[in-house]
């Protein structure tokens, strides 16, 4: 579907031969976001055809784990990239978390964590909570938690959705859509049926799809995803994606340095000082080894 700035909604469909300023292959040739130039078919009807799709600010983007070839354009020209997450019900992995937002940092996209479910947590969760808030944090990223359904907690993350078109990602039942219906009341998107979650991973988004939001600024709603693949990267540049080392990296001894084993590392010295999270630096360490696994 496309929109017109006005608002109205038109049919489209893609040429046969589309022309894309800045062509990257995707599997998706035009994603939730872009910008098109369009011919009208048949007003009547609201049809028409997708000529061209204008050079995009940004966009994120997801490998298919199973096959690198297979890159997906999940969104474009965004303000903001929302990694929803649950510690629980189900349980989102920092892995997941920490490939999102790197992939944010790659492609120049503001990203922030957020925790839903604050109301099904158990004391262990709770302290995992206050864990992970504390580390998104001190890393750089803006956090935070909510129950979805809950109008007031939700109103923090209201106030910096206003005037912005916002990415909302994550698995499958965390609550993207459930936190979209509480931000925009008379939506009424699908959500998962059953509040207890069964594990079994059902998707009830099926397609991206964004939304105005009341307030303006503007909301997209993804379907879940099991594995956030990563998109080609360089060893050296791995640092840069993760804000908590980018600051540090002029303090390394060499400025080739990997942050590995090299002597004077100014990463290594504030992991030890326990001024960068360790399990930040273990995810960086996980993801440099798939990189040199894949040389
Ligand atoms: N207890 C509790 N349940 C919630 C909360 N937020 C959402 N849920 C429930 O979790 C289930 C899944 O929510 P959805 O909004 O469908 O999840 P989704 O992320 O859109 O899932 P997909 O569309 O499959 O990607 C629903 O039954 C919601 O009612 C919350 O904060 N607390
Ligand atoms: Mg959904
Ligand atoms: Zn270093």
């Amino acid at each position: 579907m496309v929109k017109e700035k006005d608002g109205k909604a038109w049919k489209a469909r893609v040429k046969g031969k589309l022309r894309i300023d800045g062509d990257i292959s995707s599997t998706n040739p035009i994603a939730v976001g872009d910008n098109i130039i369009f011919d009208v078919d048949d007003e009547l009807e609201g049809t028409g055809t997708i000529r061209e799709i204008n050079e995009r600010h940004n966009y994120m983007i997801r490998v298919s784990p199973h096959n690198k070839n297979q890159k997906h354009i999940i969104a474009s020209n965004l303000d903001l990239a929302l990694v929803i997450a649950t510690i629980a019900s189900p349980r989102t992995s920092q892995g997941f978390i920490d490939r999102f937002l790197l992939t944010a940092e790659a492609y120049h996209i503001p990203a922030a964590v957020v925790f839903n479910k604050a109301d099904v947590l158990k004391e262990k969760h709770k302290l995992q909570l206050a864990e992970w808030t504390k580390m998104y944090q001190d890393a750089g990223y803006k956090v935070y938690s909510m129950v979805a359904l809950d109008p007031a907690s939700v109103r923090p993350l209201m106030a910096d959705l206003e005037g912005r078109t916002t990415l909302f990602s994550g698995h499958s039942g965390v609550g993207k859509s459930t936190l979209i219906n509480q931000l925009i009341p008379d939506i009424a998107l699908r959500t998962q049926e059953v509040s207890d979650y069964s594990g079994k991973g059902q998707h009830t988004t099926t397609f991206a799809e964004m939304f105005d939001l009341p307030f303006g600024g503007r909301i997209i709603d993804t379907p879940g995803v099991k594995e956030f693949g990563l998109i080609d990267l360089k060893r050296e540049e791995l640092a840069h994606y993760f804000p908590e080392m980018k600051k540090r990296l002029n303090d390394c001894r060499f400025n080739n340095c990997l942050h590995l084993n090299e002597p004077g590392c100014a990463v290594k010295e504030a992991v030890a000082s326990g001024d960068l999270h360790g399990d930040r630096y273990l995810s960086y360490l996980s993801i440099m080894d798939t990189i040199e696994r894949k040389w």
